[in-house]
C-alpha cells in the first residue's frame, strides 16, 4: 500500500518529491494498487496545453461503479455506504449498505435502459439530496450514459439553459424537495424549464413530498413502479478511461454557463487518493459532506471520492437552521461522525447563534474538520476550531475548483500543521505557480501573484461541453503553458499558500460561484432599466453579497423604486434562482466607463464596500463625473 496512505511530514513531502519528479510514474503505481480495471492502459500519461489536451490512462478500460460498489461486496457488503439522514429529524435516517446501493443502481440502470438511454448519452438530474440522487447518477455511470447534475436551487430558465446546452435526452426529478420548513415544488419547475427543451422525450418523477403534481401523458412517469418493476442486476458498461462520465455547469465571468466535461479514469484515481488522505479516513470512520450533490464538492467528495474507497458517507437532505441551529451538531453525534466537511459560510451563520446548540451536543467522534467554497476568515476559522474541534481536530482548508474535480491546495490532516486562513501545501502531485500581470512566474517565497497550475494532474477537466475553444481561451492563454485558476494567492515565508479570492468577475456569494454577466443580463430584462453592473461586497455571514447599480429607462424614472427593486429581484430568481438576489439596489444614472467601454468594477466594488479613501485614478475614465454622484447616493 505504498504513498496510498501519507502519515507524517516527511513522507509528505517525500511522495510530494516523487510525484513531481516523475508523475507518470507515481501515478501509475497509485492507480495500478488501488482500482480495479478492466484493461490497463497503453500510456499514463499525454498533454500539450497549448491546444489543449490532456489525457490520463489512455487505452485502460474500467467501470467507476464497479470500483464504488461491485469489489466491495465481497468485503464489505453489510457496510453502509450511504447514510441519509432527512430534512426533519422526526423522519428515521435511512442506512444502505453495499449491497443495498448495488441493487438500486441496478435498478435503476435498467430503468434508464429501458427508456432509451445509452452510453454517451445526456442525462439531466435536478433532484434534492434524497438517495436517489446518488443511485442515479451511479446508474448512468453504470450504463456509460454522462449525468448532468443540475442544482435543485436553480430556476427553470437556469435548468432549460443546462438542459438545452448538453442536449439532455431525460430529466429525472421528483415530486417536491423539502428545505427546512419549506418545501419547492421542483417537478413544477421542470415542467416550465421543458417547455423550452424539446429534445426531452421522458421526465422521471421520485416521490418525496407526495404533493400534487401535474403529469405530462407520455413523458412522465413515476419513478418507484419502474424500479419496482426492474431487474436487480445490470452489467458494467465498459469505458474508456477518457470517455466523459459526467458534465457539470458552472458560472463564467461571461455569458452562458460553462458544461465542464470530466472524465472517468483519471478523476477516479484523484478524488480517491485526495479523499484517503485529506480525511484521513479509515475503515468504519463515519464521513459526512454537508455540500449538495448539485456542486463538484457533493460529486467528489460525497460520492465518488468515499464510495471508491468503501467509505460511509452521510447524505444530509436538510439546512443547518432547521428544526433550529443545533442540527449539524445533533447529526454528529447521532451518526458519531467522524470526519466533518462544510463551508465558511455555514461556519459563519453558525457562530452568530448562541454556543449552546454546540455546547449540547457530544462532538467527541469528530477527528478532522473540512473548510471549502471560499477563503474561510480568521474569526470563522477560530471559532471552528474551539468550538467545534475543541482545539483536537485539525481543520483542512481546501482549495480546489469544479474544473480541477479534486482537491488541490490543502493540509494534510496530523501531518501538516495548520495555519488560520492557509490552505497551507499543494496536495501530492500539484505544481502550482505564482504569476505576475505580465505573464512571468514569480519565483521565492513571501510573495503574491495569480494562481496557475504547471502540469496536469489526473481529475482535471478535458475540455468546456460543445466548446473546447472557450477551455482554452479561458483557462490556458492567459499564461501560456499553465492552467489558470482565476484566484489570486500569496505564499507565505514557508511556502504555505493563501488563496486572496477570484481576481476576474466572478463573485462567490455563500460558498456559490456567480458570474456578473448573466445576472446583469436577467436585471436588464427588466422593461424598466437601461445598464446595470453587479459587484460585490463583503458580508459577514455570505462572505460577499451583491450590490447593483441600475440605469434606469427614461419610463422608469417615475416608478416607485422600492417596487423596482422587488421586481428587479424577482426577475433575477426566475433566471437565475433565489441565490442570486441583489441585497442592495442603487439607481445610478451613469456607470464609471474605461474609453474602450468597460465598466470600472474596481471603483464600483470600492464604493459598495464604504471603502472611497483611494479610488485610484478616476481621470482616464470616460465619465469621471457619475463616481462622485454614485459616492453621494451610496444605499
Ligand atoms: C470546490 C469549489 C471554486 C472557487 C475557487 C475559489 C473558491 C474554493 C476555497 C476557495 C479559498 C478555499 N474556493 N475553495 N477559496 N479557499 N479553501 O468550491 O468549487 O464551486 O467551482 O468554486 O471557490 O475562488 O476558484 P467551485
Amino acid at each position: 500500500m505504498s504513498n496510498y496512505h501519507i502519515k507524517h511530514l516527511e513522507e509528505y513531502f517525500q511522495v510530494y518529491r516523487k510525484s513531481v519528479r516523475n508523475p507518470e510514474a507515481f501515478w501509475e503505481e497509485i492507480a495500478e494498487e488501488h482500482f480495479l480495471w478492466r484493461k490497463k492502459w497503453d500510456k499514463v500519461l499525454s498533454w500539450d496545453f497549448s491546444k489543449p489536451e490532456v489525457t490520463w490512462f489512455e487505452g485502460a478500460q474500467l467501470n467507476i461503479t464497479e470500483n464504488c460498489i461491485d469489489r466491495h461486496l465481497a468485503t464489505r457488503g453489510e457496510k453502509t455506504a450511504i447514510i441519509f439522514e432527512p430534512n426533519n429529524p422526526e423522519e428515521e435516517a435511512q442506512h444502505i449498505s453495499y449491497y443495498q446501493l448495488h441493487d438500486k443502481v441496478c435498478r435503476m440502470a435498467n430503468v434508464l435502459k429501458e427508456k432509451g438511454i445509452q452510453k454517451g448519452d445526456r442525462v439531466c438530474v435536478y433532484l434534492p439530496m434524497i438517495p436517489e440522487l446518488a443511485v442515479t447518477i451511479l446508474a448512468c455511470a453504470r450504463i456509460g450514459a454522462i449525468h448532468s447534475v443540475v442544482f435543485a436551487g436553480f430556476s427553470s430558465n437556469a435548468l432549460a439553459t443546462r438542459i438545452n446546452d448538453s442536449d439532455c435526452k431525460i430529466v429525472i426529478t421528483s415530486d417536491g424537495s423539502y428545505r427546512g420548513n419549506k418545501s419547492i415544488d421542483l417537478k413544477g419547475i421542470v415542467d416550465k424549464a421543458l417547455e423550452e427543451c424539446p429534445g426531452v422525450a421522458h421526465v422521471l418523477v421520485a416521490k418525496r413530498t407526495k404533493s400534487t403534481i401535474e403529469m405530462k401523458n407520455g413523458r412522465d412517469e413515476w419513478l418507484q413502479p419502474l424500479l419496482d418493476a426492474a431487474y436487480g442486476d445490470c452489467v458494467p458498461e465498459i469505458m474508456d478511461a477518457e470517455d466523459p462520465l459526467f458534465i457539470l455547469y458552472t458560472s463564467g465571468s461571461t455569458g452562458r454557463p460553462k458544461g465542464m466535461v470530466h472524465t472517468t479514469g483519471g478523476y477516479m484515481v484523484y478524488t480517491a487518493y485526495t479523499f484517503k488522505n485529506v480525511f484521513q479516513y479509515r475503515e468504519n470512520d463515519v464521513y459526512w459532506c454537508t455540500a449538495d450533490i448539485g456542486w463538484i464538492t457533493g460529486h467528489s467528495y460525497i460520492v465518488y471520492g468515499p464510495l471508491a474507497n468503501g467509505a460511509t458517507t452521510v447524505m444530509f437532505e436538510g439546512v443547518p437552521s432547521y428544526p433550529d441551529f443545533g442540527r449539524f451538531w445533533e447529526v454528529i453525534e447521532k451518526h458519531k461522525v467522524n470526519q466533518f466537511y462544510t463551508a465558511p459560510t455555514a461556519i459563519r451563520a453558525l457562530a452568530k447563534q448562541n454556543l449552546e446548540f454546540v455546547e449540547n451536543h457530544d462532538l467527541s467522534s469528530l477527528k478532522v474538520l473540512g473548510s471549502v467554497g471560499e477563503p474561510i476568515n480568521e474569526e470563522a476559522w477560530h471559532w471552528y476550531n474551539n468550538n467545534v474541534g475543541k482545539k483536537k481536530s485539525p481543520i483542512v482548508d481546501t482549495w480546489w475548483q469544479t474544473e480541477t474535480g479534486g482537491i488541490m491546495i490543502t493540509p494534510i490532516p496530523y501531518v501538516t500543521p495548520t495555519t488560520p486562513t492557509y490552505a497551507t501545501l499543494p496536495f501530492i502531485g500539484i505544481q502550482p505557480a505564482l504569476m505576475d500581470e505580465e505573464g512571468h512566474e514569480i519565483m521565492g517565497n513571501q510573495v503574491e501573484g495569480r494562481l496557475c497550475i504547471k502540469f496536469p494532474w489526473p481529475s482535471m477537466a478535458r475540455t468546456i461541453w460543445g466548446d473546447h475553444d472557450r477551455y482554452r481561451d479561458t483557462y490556458f492563454t492567459a499564461y501560456k503553458n499553465n492552467y489558470f485558476t482565476g484566484d489570486g494567492a500569496l505564499r507565505d515565508a514557508v511556502g504555505y499558500y493563501r488563496i486572496t479570492g477570484r481576481v476576474d468577475d466572478v463573485i462567490i456569494v455563500s460558498g456559490h460561484n456567480l458570474g456578473t454577466a448573466p445576472i446583469e443580463d436577467a436585471i436588464n430584462e427588466h422593461p424598466a432599466v437601461a445598464e446595470s453592473a453587479i459587484v460585490g461586497f463583503p458580508h459577514d455571514v455570505k462572505g460577499n453579497a451583491l450590490y447593483g447599480y441600475v440605469i434606469l429607462k427614461e419610463t422608469g424614472e417615475t416608478r416607485d423604486r422600492d417596487n423596482l427593486r422587488n421586481e428587479i429581484n424577482q426577475q433575477i430568481t426566475e433566471h437565475i434562482g433565489p441565490i442570486a438576489k441583489l441585497d442592495k439596489i442603487q439607481f445610478v444614472s451613469g456607470l464609471p466607463k474605461t474609453r474602450s467601454g468597460k465598466i470600472m468594477r474596481r471603483i464600483l466594488r470600492k464604493i459598495a464596500s464604504n471603502d472611497v479613501s483611494n479610488l485610484g485614478d478616476t481621470s482616464t475614465l470616460l465619465n469621471p463625473e457619475v463616481v462622485q454622484e454614485i459616492i453621494d447616493n451610496v444605499v
